[in-house]
């Protein structure tokens, strides 16, 4: 990431040196069309990743708000590009997942195009989480993606997700088999996080990287 980005956020300038504490979380607006986003200076962080493989869930463990972002037992919940304003400062933003054999091609098509639309032209986006499935091998739809976010020179970190639900010789063996992939294409690892949004698991390292990004941006910004 260079100055320039940072240099969108003009209104960030304070630099939170605590514990990251959510005090508040709100449910801002639902879209599905680019040009209707908040358009404002704020950071924000969007995750990704198939259906159902737990983005809605994560981000209400995050800021502990049960029923914040919507999720269910069934794939395709999340329709559109949600955002949710954290201690107003700051967005997290929950997208529709990928992958999802159910929807009609034309239902998918669509997605695909708002979420890559979305992903590679948002100035606001500091970092796109993926989240992938722990209880599976590494699949080629969530590879594919992240081949896609490098092309597009998206900054991305990778969360595993349900880890409650696999064993942790599992665990390690389907996290070990996704980085020799990354590996293949890659010189060096994003950031990784196992994560349970059941037990919590996970919750401290995910909101410290976030505030380690915006207390970088507070820093560049009061450089200036
Ligand atoms: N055991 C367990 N279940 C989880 C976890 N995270 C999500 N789930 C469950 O997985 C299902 C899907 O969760 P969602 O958060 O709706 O998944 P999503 O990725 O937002 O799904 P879509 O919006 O449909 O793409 C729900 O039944 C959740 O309760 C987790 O960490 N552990
Ligand atoms: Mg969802």
């Amino acid at each position: 990431m260079d100055f320039g980005f940072f240099c969108y956020f003009c209104k960030i300038v304070e630099k939170n040196t605590a514990l990251m504490d959510i005090k508040k979380a709100e449910f801002l607006m639902s879209n599905t069309r680019f040009e209707f986003l908040p358009n404002d200076n704020i950071p924000e962080y969007a995750f990704i990743g198939r259906s159902n493989v737990g983005k809605s869930s994560l981000i209400n463990m995050l800021v502990q708000r049960k029923g914040l972002a919507k999720t269910s037992s069934v794939p395709g919940k999340t329709v559109a590009i949600n955002h949710f304003i954290v201690n107003d400062a700051w967005y997290l933003v929950d997208l529709p997942g990928y992958g999802y054999a159910q929807h009609s091609k034309k239902t998918r098509e669509q997605w695909r195009v708002m979420i890559n639309n979305y992903i590679s032209r948002r100035r606001n986006l500091v970092c796109t989480f993926v989240l992938v499935d722990s209880r599976i091998e590494p699949q080629n739809n969530d590879l594919g993606f992240v081949e896609w976010l490098g092309e597009n020179q998206v900054p991305f970190c990778i969360v595993f997700t349900k880890a409650d639900k696999v064993s942790k010789a599992e665990l390690e063996r389907n996290v070990e088999a996704f980085k020799a992939k990354l590996l293949e294409e890659w010189e060096e690892l994003p950031p990784i996080f196992i994560t349970s949004a059941e037990k919590k698991t996970g919750r401290d390292e995910v909101l410290d990287y976030i505030e380690q990004q915006n207390n970088e941006i507070a820093d560049l910004m009061n450089k200036r």
